[in-house]
């Protein structure tokens, strides 16, 4: 087992099942600001927990729900989610934590805590080996495939809304399997459609959403500059933590773009979101490498995020701070010396792929 690549048990439902034993009280948490993945995995192993009578397992989460469709995905699949606000860790003789690992900032259990179970498909990170029970899955599309897996090891019925659940999850960490995804993965995909409930996915996936939510993109686009193949948006005071990776999807399918980076400031955090569409486990890496020293973050292959926290900060120290990511981000994608362009710039076309 070589940590950096992640490992799996054998028979790792079975396995994490006989660990958990007759303990009955499980906390399940997701990550900071849960995505459909994280819902959706957390979903399945309360599920899977669910199988033994009187025991009570309970899905955690910190922050927002911030997306229209992720709103839609708890409220139409009826997944019960608790903030950790209102829950004391100390009262569950289990911990879990699904899509995110120990001490990676992005999860809301106490440093002193280690979570009992991790189930994850980012890169394996040092203190979660430390955990009883781990699989971790670097090269998986998504968490979503590895619940499906634990599901159907155990050989239990997935009904309608779970599968809607696991195959949205599947569906938005892959970008509808347009980022790195695998055999697996595939596999999963197509267990889950013939399962899951159409009309209810459909609803998920187009829900209404508010003016504002239009103004925001304007902003962001009127916002963003192109240096090279590269692409910034600093998009100002956040709503919605969620949208910077919004943003920087959206951006990313513009020609000649092979990188974006998105960020605002939310609470008292600026988030970053990257993305590419270049191979090789690289937007985690420059994700972590462009926060280095000023907050936390990491991710995969195409799609990482981050956080750097900036309360008490004036607003000219915080300019400095984005200032100091874009810079970083630049260098360490060789177009630091690219003369940044606004997007809405009006004369000739650059070209990404040419010398300005
Ligand atoms: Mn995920």
């Amino acid at each position: 087992m070589r940590a950096s690549k992640g490992y799996t048990p054998d028979h790792p439902a079975e396995t994490m099942l006989s660990l958990v034993g007759q303990k009955r009280a499980i906390l399940i948490m997701c990550h900071n600001n849960p995505d459909p993945d994280t819902i959706a995995s957390a979903a399945a192993l309360k599920y899977i927990f669910a199988q033994t009578p009187r025991r009570k397992a309970v899905v955690g989460y910190q922050g927002t729900i911030g997306r229209a469709e992720n709103r839609q995905l708890v409220k139409r699949l009826k997944i019960d989610m608790v903030r950790t606000t209102d829950l004391d860790f100390n009262d569950f003789s289990v911990i879990a934590l699904v899509d995110s690992q120990p001490h990676t900032g992005n999860n809301a259990i106490p440093r002193n805590i280690l979570p009992h179970i991790v189930i994850d498909h980012h890169p394996m990170r040092r203190d979660t080996a430390q955990c009883a029970f781990y699989d971790i899955r670097p090269r998986y599309g998504s968490s979503s495939t590895i619940l499906t897996e634990y599901l159907r090891e155990l050989d239990l019925t997935i009904d309608r809304r779970l599968a809607t659940a696991l195959y949205y999850g599947l569906k938005t960490d892959t970008n509808g399997l347009s980022r790195s995804f695998m055999k697996a993965d595939l596999d999963a995909f197509n267990y889950l459609f013939p399962r899951i409930a159409p009309r209810t996915l459909a609803g998920i996936e187009n829900p209404s959403v508010p003016k504002s939510y239009y103004l925001k993109f304007a902003d962001a686009i009127a916002r963003s500059v192109q240096y090279g193949d590269v692409m910034i948006s600093h998009m100002g005071t956040l709503n919605n933590p969620d949208v910077t990776a919004e943003m920087a999807d959206f951006l990313l399918r513009m020609e000649n773009i092979r990188w974006t980076l998105c960020m605002g400031e939310y609470k008292d955090f600026l988030l970053l979101s990257v993305r590419t569409s270049r191979r090789g486990m690289m937007a985690g890496k420059v994700t972590l490498r462009v926060v280095k020293g000023l907050g936390t973050g990491g991710g995969h292959e195409k799609a990482a995020g981050g956080k750097i926290g900036i309360e008490g900060l004036k607003p000219e120290e915080r300019a400095q701070v984005a200032q100091k990511v874009t810079d970083r981000f630049l260098k360490l994608l060789g177009v630091q010396d690219r003369e940044g362009r606004p997007l809405t710039a009006t004369t000739p076309a650059g070209d990404g792929g040419r010398k300005a």
